[in-house]
């Protein structure tokens, strides 16, 4: 069966346009009754020589390096923007004007009002859009998302969730520029809240529903690095840890911790549902596992049990390798792009879509408003 391209224009060449890229070239070898085929068509930098070089070693069939050109081009059916966040806004909008699918990178954008905006674009356009909220498409994570959809762990009491990394307890790290644009308020928006608790939160929207308000605290250690577009020294307006509570519209409380100054965490993204029966918990560092607790086994056989997801009857696992054999964080871009070419396919949205994002964007807000008035923050104000 011959199938249809979808010819792919990729904005940013960094770690997502990696992962991303290899989603794309790995989708129709594993995923082989798919109707449409990822075409790496164009890719875009702003220096030739770094576009040149990526589009050579991943085989892109073309470059730009101005990402207007690539969105204007009738030859490239999806944008995919792996800028930092300062760019989604503007590109997504433009490519929704000229009737172009978007996949967008986490969060959906630096600003709640920027989201508003791109949101307002694609659903005027129509076009078909997701957000790489990867984690959702770890077998162990659909795996939760099932167990919990199926009501074995009861009326839900507790959500907890944290995300820990160590990348810039170092002053030396600076703000702005390759690699370290994450520190940089103007280009990211905010620091943990948008760049690791949004994971988070997206996740526990995902499998505990939406969030009705917040209380956080936030943090800046070190308060003042060299931006690299000066060379001098700037104050920092990002958060480096954030800490919140919050409550879930199904009546839990829900408890959320980042930061990126804790030493012996590269990236430790756990989190854990308490239900009256039962109990769920994952660990990205042992991601294709589920811990899972049930009050009502028999007591010689009542504990935590290790669910090994990895069979063919458990989430994406038919596509891989025979049971015990596990597969790791990349793959979970891969199932992205074969959910989304699935999407093309039914006409059902690829989760999370812009519109879902949103409310991922207005939770980060109202965590950040909340640190700043040291008050509690209702969602629903935005
Ligand atoms: C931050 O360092 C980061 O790369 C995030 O931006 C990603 O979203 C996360 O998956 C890993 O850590």
């Amino acid at each position: 069966m011959s199938k249809k391209e979808l010819r792919i224009g990729l904005v940013g060449v960094g770690f997502m346009g990696r992962t991303h890229t290899n989603g794309y070239k790995r989708v129709s070898d594993f995923f082989p009754d798919l109707q449409n085929r990822p075409v790496l068509k164009a890719v875009c930098s702003r220096t030739a020589a770094t576009v040149n070089a990526f589009a050579e070693q991943w085989g892109y069939e073309s470059v730009e390096t101005d990402w207007k050109s690539l969105v204007a081009r009738d030859d490239i059916d999806a944008v995919d923007i792996c800028t930092p966040n300062n760019m989604h806004a503007e590109i997504a909008i433009a490519a929704a004007e000229a009737g172009k699918m978007i996949l967008c990178e986490k969060p959906l954008s630096r600003t709640l009002e920027e989201g508003r905006q791109m949101v307002d674009a694609i659903e005027k356009a129509g076009v078909n859009n997701t957000v790489w909220y990867n984690y959702r498409r770890l077998p162990a994570v659909t795996l939760a998302k099932q167990i919990v959809a199926s009501g074995k762990l009861g009326r839900i009491f507790h959500y907890r969730a944290n995300f820990l990394q160590d990348w810039t307890i170092n002053a030396n790290v600076p703000q702005g520029g390759q690699g370290t644009w994450r520190l940089d308020v103007d280009a990211a928006g905010s620091g943990v809240t948008g760049d690791l608790l949004a994971h988070c939160i997206d996740t526990a929207i995902w499998l505990n529903g939406s969030i009705t308000d917040v209380s956080a605290v936030t943090e800046t250690f070190i308060k003042e690095r060299v931006h690299q577009a000066t060379g001098e020294m700037q104050k920092v307006g990002i958060d480096d840890a954030c800490i919140f509570h919050c409550h879930f519209d199904n009546g839990s409380l829900g408890l959320f911790e980042s930061t990126r100054y804790a030493r012996g965490h590269k990236a430790l993204y756990t989190f854990e549902i308490n239900g009256e029966h039962a109990s769920v918990r994952w660990d990205l560092h042992d991601l294709n596992k589920l811990e899972y607790f049930d009050h009502r086994d028999e007591s010689i056989v009542r504990g935590w049990r290790t669910i090994h997801v990895t069979d063919g009857d458990q989430p994406y696992m038919d596509k891989w390798w025979v049971p015990g054999l596990s597969i790791g964080y990349e793959h979970s871009f891969v199932h992205q792009v074969a959910d989304f070419l699935k999407s093309l396919e039914t006409g059902e949205p690829c989760s999370p879509t812009f519109r879902e994002a949103l409310e991922t964007q207005k939770v980060c807000q109202a965590v950040l408003d909340s640190a700043a008035a040291k008050s509690w923050k209702g969602v629903n104000e935005y």
